[in-house]
């Protein structure tokens, strides 16, 4: 429970010239004999300190001299052992026990199969080692098991031999030629499905591809299968990266904490992430798939070739990988509806956790426990500011500091320091500035007040910037913010402004100071959209009259902005309904909707996108203090009234783009995606017409993303009867694919229903629910938490009781999950005095567990007034 410091950081002072590892995979411990050798790195009479956790320690021997026990000192997470001499080899033989490790953490069993999460310290608890990111070592992995139980044996790299031992047994040998961090190492074995294929890189190596599923899964895997070809090709043409071994497998387990691993040439992934057939998967589902198979690919130029020096700086790779999956998707799918989803991460989540206790800057700067900062902060926001370097130097130049950064240090453990460097000596950009998103945390708020001067012919645009003070960090300093703006006439049409001698419709302010005034030359008063495709993760403060909304939604060129624009008019409506006793009719709105709702121009992806009432958590965000019932209320009602006002155009464009039959590809999506987003609005009404439509789609549907979009339709129908039966019809066709069954808990869980915590009690008893499988947690209580609003803040405190609960069971079962599982409860600074004193009720208790993991502690300590 105590803090690590970034300020602390020291060079290891060993390092590893190459590891060898032979597991001995017995039915009941694992024997692991790990020979290391080591050499002194630099001057220096310190000790060799190796991590160690969860197992037992059999014997080491130095240079096959067995030690006894005074010749180095055993704690309980730590092997310290000062050598003599400068290089020197180490056996160390220590004994795990993966059937009984419920945290997912180091080797464990996942139905009956072994494999590996060693991301961030799992390595520790597999065998005594310097487990930190920068040392960097070639593996050499022998797997010794019963074939027949285990006809697969897998680890990094390639395999170089497999032979039959006296005892009967199967050796398998594999050896990773990379140097990689031990975080990167991965071992699998167990019986599976294998769907092969190749995939020849432009560089003529002939790459063999493996897909190892479940039994009985491999009609699910070639969605996967043809994502990571997709990515394989991608990176050769936007970031000439080429793949380097001569195999890359993934493997898909039901048990994960994650959602996927880029353990260099053997993915490890959470089946969610893998498995998809039309019947189901939803589109949702697949598009997830192919992003996580891509960022699993691009780490291995981007994480794994050039990795972390230390755990701060995970942003490095997860920002810069994050961001490479975002563009791959983008690249072959709707750039708009893209945006638009990283937007809502960051509004609904990075925002929240800026504004929590957890607060922290992309390179956080103390941690207690790694495995809290894999969050939206360090991915998502990661990957804002690496959207904001590329738009300010461009693709071309960009790409030049990509080409640098990799030449520079392939091969090392390196800071975002040396990428900003890179970016910056490839560019001949000054990015001293602009290093400060790296170390400053919050979410800034850009202030915008323009002024039209029609005598001088000017337009000026008066900005300021401030980042209020967050848990972590009081005093904030002024950030180099890039200002993405567009003119247009108040007719719509693209209007150009000069600036400094350069004149556009479309403009990039480079916003560097406090206070900046921006004087434009324009001969006529434009109306102006700002920030427009999210173009720094901040929050704009400008005050646009509705009708000036109405003008811009119609004349914006870019779809994300369109969408933007529409979300700025509806939080307007729904704040002044939160706030005003009166109740004001969304005339503006609906008018809008039907035009747009007309344009057969438009993506039909992102017109679906502009359908769907801002959610809780973003209009959160607008609120010092919110008042729950008023902000539901006012949604609800909201939702209501488009669906009385539009009904006839909200039917016809269903009619328009409801197919009985399933298609995959880009427009088809799109159309389901529009037709669902109309039926949902629909619901509200919850007349029988209604009803009878959504019982029709479920019961026609031949594919889950209609089949789910309907399930949540019926959800919000008053009479139950329709709901009751769609979900027991449901329960009787996928019981017993738990993967599948997640769907149908998260409905349930997400449904504003006065019995919630009975159903959740027997849910929770049903046969596919387990409280060991991260999963099955998350579909049910995560979502019920997350998302089920009006219940999960039900004025009892009931909700919060229910959460609580499970917290405390997981704590005992799986760390990671219970800590990730808390965040509805910390984040309560929003909430009103009743509900947070609720909450810190909850928490406080908590707090007092006897076991409380590290963890837990860091969350609940942090967020204890
Ligand atoms: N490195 C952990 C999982 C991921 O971000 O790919
Ligand atoms: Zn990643």
């Amino acid at each position: 429970t105590k803090a690590q410091y970034l300020k602390d950081y020291q060079v290891p002072p060993f390092l590893v010239r190459n590891t060898e590892l032979t597991f001995e995979l017995n039915s009941g411990f694992t024997q692991v004999t790990a020979v290391v050798q080591y050499y002194k790195n630099g001057e220096h009479n310190l000790p060799l300190v190796l991590n160690g956790e969860h197992q037992k320690l059999i014997s080491i021997q130095l240079n096959q001299q067995l030690l006894n026990e005074n010749d180095y000192e055993l704690e309980e997470d730590t092997l310290t052992f000062t050598p003599q001499v400068d290089e020197f080899e180490l056996t160390i033989i220590s004994q795990i026990d993966p059937a009984n490790n419920t945290s997912l953490e180091g080797l464990y069993l996942s139905e009956g199969a072994y494999c590996t999460q060693c991301e961030a310290q799992g390595f520790r608890r597999i065998t005594y080692f310097q487990d930190r990111p920068d040392v960097l070592s070639t593996f050499t992995t022998h797997i010794i098991a019963d074939v027949k139980q285990y006809p697969y044996l897998l680890s990094n790299g390639n395999k170089i031999s497999e032979h039959t031992l006296d005892n009967g047994l199967t050796q398998v040998t594999w050896q990773d030629p990379y140097k990689k961090p031990c975080y990167l190492f991965a071992l699998v074995a167990g019986d599976f499905d294998l769907l092969t294929d190749s995939y020849t890189t432009n560089t003529g190596r002939k790459v063999a591809l493996e897909l190892f599923v479940d039994k009985g899964n491999l009609h699910r895997a070639e969605h996967a299968m043809a994502s990571l070809k997709r990515a394989m090709a991608w990176d050769e043409e936007r970031f000439s990266l080429a793949y380097d071994l001569d195999i890359y497998m993934i493997v898909a387990v039901d048990f994960f904490n994650m959602g996927a691993m880029e353990n260099k040439g053997l993915n490890v992934f959470n089946s969610k992430c893998v498995l998809a057939d039309s019947q189901s998967a939803t589109d949702a589902d697949y598009l997830s798939i192919e992003s996580i198979v891509g960022h699993e690919y691009f780490h291995n130029w981007t994480g794994n070739r050039v990795t972390c020096r230390d755990w701060f700086q995970l942003s490095l790779k997860e920002g810069l990988t994050v961001f490479r999956d975002q563009e791959f998707s983008m690249d072959l799918g709707s750039r708009a509806v893209n945006r638009i989803q990283q937007a809502k991460i960051m509004r609904e989540h990075q925002f929240a956790e800026d504004a929590g206790p957890m607060s922290h800057p992309i390179r956080p700067e103390s941690v207690i426990e790694m495995n809290n900062f894999y969050t939206v902060t360090v991915y998502d926001k990661g990957a804002e500011v690496i959207r904001m370097l590329h738009s300010i130097l461009g693709e071309e130049k960009f790409q030049q500091g990509m080409q640098l950064y990799i030449e520079r240090h392939d091969g090392q453990a390196v800071t975002c320091d040396d990428f900003v460097s890179a970016m910056q000596d490839a560019s001949g950009i000054d990015l001293s500035q602009f290093k400060l998103w790296y170390s400053q945390s919050g979410t800034p708020i850009v202030n915008i007040e323009t002024h039209y001067n029609e005598a001088q012919s000017i337009y000026q645009i008066k900005i300021t910037q401030g980042t209020p003070a967050t848990a972590d960090q009081p005093e904030k300093q002024a950030l180099h913010i890039p200002i993405n703006v567009a003119f247009y006439s108040e007719d719509g049409e693209p209007l150009a402004l000069t600036l400094d001698g350069h004149t556009s419709n479309e403009q990039v302010i480079n916003l560097t100071q406090t206070n900046q005034t921006f004087t434009f030359d324009c001969s006529k008063q434009p109306i102006v959209s700002f920030l427009r495709d999210f173009s720094a993760p901040v929050k704009l403060d400008y005050q646009y009259a509705d009708d000036t909304l109405a003008q811009l939604i119609l004349a914006e060129t870019s779809a994300y902005t369109k969408w933007e624009l529409m979300q700025t008019l509806y939080i307007q409506h729904l704040k002044l309904n939160v706030e005003n006793a009166e109740y004001v009719y969304p005339t503006l709105i609906t008018e809008l909707l039907a035009e747009l709702l007309s344009d057969t121009r438009l993506d039909k992806a992102m017109l679906a996108e502009v359908l769907k009432v801002p959610s809780f958590a973003s209009l959160l965000e607008h609120f010092e203090q919110a008042d729950v019932d008023a902000i539901l209320r006012a949604q609800n009602a909201l939702a209501l009234h488009i669906a009385e006002n539009l009904k006839t155009e909200l039917t016809q464009v269903y009619q328009n783009n409801y197919r009985q039959t399933y298609q995959y590809n880009g427009e088809a999506i799109a159309e389901r995606a529009l037709a669902n987003a109309c039926l949902s609005i629909l619901a509200e009404l919850a007349t029988d017409q209604i009803q009878a439509l959504i019982v029709e789609q479920y019961q026609q549907s031949d594919n889950m993303t209609n089949t789910l979009a309907s399930m949540s339709a019926a959800a919000k129908l008053k009479a139950q009867s329709s709901f009751s039966q769609i979900m027991e019809d449901f329960n009787q066709k996928w019981q017993g694919d738990a993967l599948v069954m997640d769907k149908w808990f998260a409905t349930f869980a997400k449904q504003d229903n006065d019995d919630i915590l009975t159903r959740l009690d027997q849910l929770q008893q049903h046969p596919d629910f387990n409280w060991n499988n991260p999963n099955r947690v998350r579909a049910l209580v995560g979502q019920f938490a997350m998302f089920n609003y009006p219940q999960f803040h039900h004025k009892s405190g009931r909700g919060y009781q229910y959460l609580a609960k499970v917290i405390k069971r997981l704590n005992s079962i799986n760390p990671q999950v219970a800590a990730r599982m808390i965040t509805p409860l910390i984040q309560y600074k929003k909430l009103d005095q009743h509900r947070q004193n609720l909450i810190i009720s909850e928490l406080k208790k908590l707090a007092e567990l006897p076991t409380l993991s590290k963890d837990l502690f860091e969350k609940i300590s942090k967020s204890l007034p």
